[in-house]
C-alpha cells in the first residue's frame, strides 16, 4: 500500500513537472504502457488471494485512474499553451500576391442569347421557356403540320419511344403559351432545339430564337419593322438592308424568309450596304410569317379576334455571322483555346461593351 502511495506520488510530481508534449508521452509509456510501472502492479492482481484483492484491487485501480486523468490534463494544458504561443507569434502577409485564377469565359451561344433577351426586351418581349422533351401535339400537330409531313420522319427527328420527341424548334414555346396565356402576347422563345443531322454546318443539337406576337390589328408591317429593328441593334449598324422573299411554313400565312445585305470585303462577308454596293450579296437569316388561322385556333384563339406574326432563327449561326466563327463544330467541342479566343468576359455588358464594337 505504501508502495503504491509513493508510485502515485511520484508520477503525479513527474507528470506536474513535464514542460514537453514528448516528456508527458515518455512518462505515459513508462507508467501505462504495456510494460509500464502501473501496467505491472495491475498484472500482480492475477495471483493475489481474494482478501488482497480486496484490498490492493481499488488502489491500484485508482492509482492507475489517477495517473491517467493527470496526464490527459497536462496534456491539454501543453497543447493549448502551443496554440496560445503560434497565435501570438504566427504572421501572415496579407500583402502578397495571391496564386493566378483561372478564369472561365462566356461562351459565344450565351453571349449572343443574353443579346437577343436584351434587344427584344427594350421592344416588349418576354422570355419564355418550355421542355425540350415534347409531345407531337405541341411540336407538329398544333402547329398545322401535317401527319405526313417530311419534318416528322425518322430521320429528321429524334423520337423516343411512346411516341414523344426531342423538340425540333421552340415553337411548342409558342403553342404553350398561346394556350396558356390571353393575349396581347410578346413573347421571344430562345433555346436548345434537335435534330438527325450531323455535317460541317449542322449539329444534332443547335440553339433557336424564336418569337411571337399576338394582338389585334396585328399585319405584316409590324413583323417587318420588328425584324429590321432587332437586325440593326444586333449587328449594331444602321446601313442594313434587309429583303422579304415569299416562302412556306405550316404554321404561317403569308411567310417570307428574310435576307440580309453584305459586302464582300477581302476574303469575308461583312453585314451592311445596299444593292449595287461593291462586292453586295444577300444572305438567308430569319423565317418568318403572320401566324396560320388553324395555329390560332389550336390554342384556342378566334383568328377573327386576333392576329399575329412569329419568326424563327439560329442562334449559333448568327453568334458566328457577327464574331467572325467560322467552324460551328468547334462550338460544342469544348477546347479551352478555342474558348479563350472566342469566349467573353463574364462582366461585359451585352451589346452595349460586349458587341462587335468592343
Ligand atoms: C419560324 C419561321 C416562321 C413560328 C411560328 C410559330 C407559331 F407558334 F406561332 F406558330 N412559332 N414560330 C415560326 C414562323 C418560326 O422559324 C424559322
Amino acid at each position: 500500500m505504501n508502495n503504491i502511495h509513493e508510485l502515485g506520488k511520484k508520477i503525479l510530481a513527474d507528470v506536474a513537472s513535464a514542460g514537453t508534449l514528448e516528456q508527458v508521452e515518455t512518462i505515459r509509456v513508462a507508467a501505462l504502457g504495456k510494460a509500464g510501472s502501473v501496467s505491472s502492479l495491475l498484472k500482480t492482481l492475477g495471483s493475489m488471494s481474494p482478501e488482497q484483492r480486496r484490498v490492493e484491487g481499488p488502489l491500484i485501480n485508482g492509482l492507475r485512474e489517477d495517473v491517467a486523468s493527470a496526464i490527459a490534463t497536462r496534456k491539454a494544458a501543453l497543447e493549448a499553451h502551443a496554440l496560445d504561443v503560434r497565435l501570438a507569434t504566427e504572421q501572415l502577409d496579407m500583402s502578397l500576391p495571391t496564386h493566378d485564377i483561372s478564369q472561365g469565359t462566356v461562351h459565344p451561344v450565351s453571349q449572343v442569347m443574353d443579346e437577343l433577351a436584351e434587344i427584344f426586351a427594350d421592344m416588349g418581349f418576354a422570355v419564355a421557356e418550355g421542355p425540350e422533351i415534347e409531345d407531337d401535339w405541341h411540336n407538329f400537330t398544333a402547329l398545322n403540320i401535317p401527319p405526313a409531313h417530311p419534318s416528322r420522319a425518322m430521320h429528321d427527328t429524334f423520337y423516343f419511344e411512346g411516341g414523344q420527341v426531342l423538340r425540333t424548334h421552340t415553337s411548342p414555346v409558342q403553342i404553350r403559351t398561346m394556350t396558356t396565356q390571353k393575349p396581347p402576347i410578346r413573347i421571344i422563345a430562345p433555346g436548345r432545339v434537335y435534330r438527325s443531322d450531323s455535317d460541317a454546318t449542322h449539329t444534332p443539337m443547335f440553339h433557336q430564337i424564336e418569337g411571337l406576337v399576338i394582338d389585334k390589328d396585328i399585319h405584316f408591317g409590324h413583323l417587318k419593322w420588328t425584324l429590321e429593328t432587332f437586325l440593326k441593334a444586333f449587328f449594331e449598324r444602321d446601313d442594313i438592308t434587309i429583303r422579304l422573299r415569299p416562302s412556306y411554313f405550316p404554321f404561317t400565312e403569308p411567310s417570307a424568309e428574310v435576307d440580309i445585305g453584305y459586302r464582300r470585303i477581302g476574303g469575308h462577308r461583312v453585314i451592311g450596304g445596299k444593292p449595287g454596293d461593291d462586292g453586295f450579296g444577300w444572305m438567308e437569316v430569319l423565317g418568318s410569317g403572320m401566324v396560320h388561322p388553324n395555329v390560332l385556333k389550336n390554342c384556342g384563339l378566334d383568328p377573327e379576334e386576333w392576329q399575329g406574326f412569329a419568326f424563327g432563327t439560329g442562334v449559333d449561326r448568327l453568334a458566328m455571322l457577327k464574331y467572325g466563327m467560322d467552324d460551328l463544330r468547334a462550338f460544342f467541342d469544348g477546347d479551352m483555346r478555342w474558348l479563350k479566343h472566342y469566349g467573353f468576359g463574364a462582366l461585359d455588358v451585352p451589346t452595349l461593351s460586349g458587341g462587335v464594337g468592343a
